[in-house]
């Protein structure tokens, strides 16, 4: 190329990226990134958000909508191919015609949603959301890309030793203690280490621990990799101060561990998490509530570590890295319809607490920071409810069998939420006693803490559009992109 058509094609090149700037400031574009741990309600967030902007829902805090200002909305293809597209037209069957939770996830998927709406000065724009699904447990990987095989395995099996955790390793702990790292490479004790290693993570999840983990994120939300070398490793019991011989087992975890810094954790934050312009992180506070002490404890670790990574990219190592543009990010307690509203706000105060220090470092790199409690898809009412002194606040909803109950639904049922402690501070050091008024009102016993109620069915509205109900939606959609679409 002559130099005098290569100041034309880069001329062009400018040109061309003024052009889609103009655009953007015209017809904006946002990419939303919808993330918290496993369970948390992102599939069901979603779904709830999309089928309330394309058939109109009533949110009144949600001023685009609320001025009529925002005329409709609409699919249209995703902008990556390589990304699988969230099924939103699955999800919204089960939910709004069958009346079911959708089913469980374990997959980044993505949404394109495109809003027409009228600009203050009146003219006609489009605001272009870019819905990105991922499994928040992915965050909690980033601190591995500083740490090398030897601590991470160092740091994994001291915590698996303490507190309640023991007894979930016991297995894997057993099948440790035989493992010489210095012998030879021995795939078949990997692959039995691996699935050891990863059924003692399963059980942290299991709802009575409700235990937020650690990584590595990707020994329970696979994706595309469940069976490749770069997930068949766990922590080696390691002596200090030697190094692995050439062909041991020890080293052979190593290159895996690295493998999988390498293919998996890397990419991820370079493609996905460092182009959200807007992120929600999704909490089920109440779950970890319920399990106990230990399980908020965890989950407060497991949100400084996701809050941790809108914070890197100024000074550390990781900056050359990818750095986040997130510069909006709402903490959002999910499930509040299983609280009577006076104990919304005692939810969020307990959030805010937990995220207190956090929030702070976050602050300070540059993002707006919300906390929320919301339920994207409201499944109860309140009732009073009359016991034998007087009137008590409850909730009602059509009851869900238990996992593991082959029986029918429960049908109908009442319960008293009690309260949440005013001083956020008691569920962390009273353990037990400030969960017992949480979970259980005075009719109820103790396995109502685990109730889980059927979606409710679509409410018809004012205007006669039929919509599902919620707590507080519009003001996340205000909080996140409503001031895109000025
Ligand atoms: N009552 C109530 N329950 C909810 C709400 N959102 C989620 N749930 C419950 O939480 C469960 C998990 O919700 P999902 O949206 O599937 O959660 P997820 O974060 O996508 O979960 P994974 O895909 O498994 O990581 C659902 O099956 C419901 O039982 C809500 O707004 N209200
Ligand atoms: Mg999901």
């Amino acid at each position: 190329m002559s130099a005098l058509s290569d100041i034309a094609w880069q001329a062009r090149l400018a040109a061309r990226s003024l052009i889609e700037f103009g655009e953007n400031l015209l017809n904006p574009t946002v990419r939303l990134g919808i993330t918290g741990l496993s369970r948390a309600g992102k599939t069901v967030f979603i779904t709830a958000l999309v089928h309330g902007l394309v058939r109109g829902g009533r949110f009144p805090v949600f001023e685009p909508l609320a001025s009529g200002r925002a005329t409709g909305a609409r699919l249209e293809p995703q902008p990556d191919d390589a990304v699988p597209r969230f099924d939103y037209e699955g999800h919204v069957r089960a939910l709004v015609e069958e009346r079911r939770w959708p089913e469980s996830t374990r997959q980044i998927s993505e949404l394109r949603l495109v809003i027409d709406y009228q600009s203050a000065g009146g003219a006609m724009r489009t605001l272009t959301l870019d819905i990105v699904d991922y499994p928040g447990e992915w965050l909690l990987d980033l601190p591995l890309l500083n740490k090398s095989y030897e601590q991470w395995s160092a740091e994994t099996l001291a915590q698996s030793r303490s507190g309640l955790r023991p007894n979930l390793a016991a297995a894997w702990h057993r099948h440790l203690n035989a493992i010489e790292p210095q012998a030879a490479a021995d795939e078949a004790a990997a692959i039995e280490a691996a699935r050891l290693f990863t059924e003692y993570l399963q059980a942290g999840r299991d709802e009575r621990f409700a235990m937020s983990l650690l990584p590595p994120g990707r020994f329970l939300m696979p994706g595309d990799l469940a069976g490749s070398p770069a997930l068949t490793f766990a922590p080696l019991d390691l002596p200090a101060g030697t190094e692995p011989a050439a062909g041991s087992h020890w080293a052979m975890m190593r290159r895996r561990y690295d493998a999988y810094r390498e293919i998996v954790v890397r990419p991820f934050f370079r493609d996905h998490f460092a182009r959200i312009d807007r992120q929600i992180v999704l909490v089920d506070a109440l779950a970890a509530f319920n399990a106990g002490p230990e399980a908020v404890r965890d989950l407060q670790g497991a949100l400084v570590s996701i809050l941790e990574c809108f914070r890197v990219g100024r000074r550390d190592l990781l900056s050359s890295l990818f750095r986040p543009r997130a510069d909006r990010l709402l903490i959002a307690a999910t499930k509040a319809d299983h609280l009577h509203h006076a104990g919304h706000d005692r939810l969020e105060a307990v959030l805010s607490a937990m995220t207190a220090r956090a929030i702070e470092q976050a602050r300070f790199s540059g993002a707006d920071i919300e906390v929320i409690a919301l339920a994207a898809v409201r499944a109860t009412r309140e009732a009073m409810v009359r016991d034998g002194t007087g009137q008590l606040p409850a909730i009602v909803g059509t009851a869900l069998p238990r996992p593991g109950d082959q029986g029918e639904s429960a049908g109908e049922v009442a319960i008293f939420p009690g309260d949440l402690p005013e001083d956020p501070s008691a569920l962390f050091e009273n353990g037990d006693a400030a969960f017992r008024g949480l979970s259980a009102g005075p009719a109820a016993d103790a396995d109502f803490q685990f109730v889980r109620f059927r979606p409710p069915p679509l409410e018809k509205a004012a205007d006669g559009v039929p919509a599902l109900p919620h707590i507080r939606l519009d003001r996340a959609m205000q909080f996140l992109f409503g001031d895109r679409m000025r």
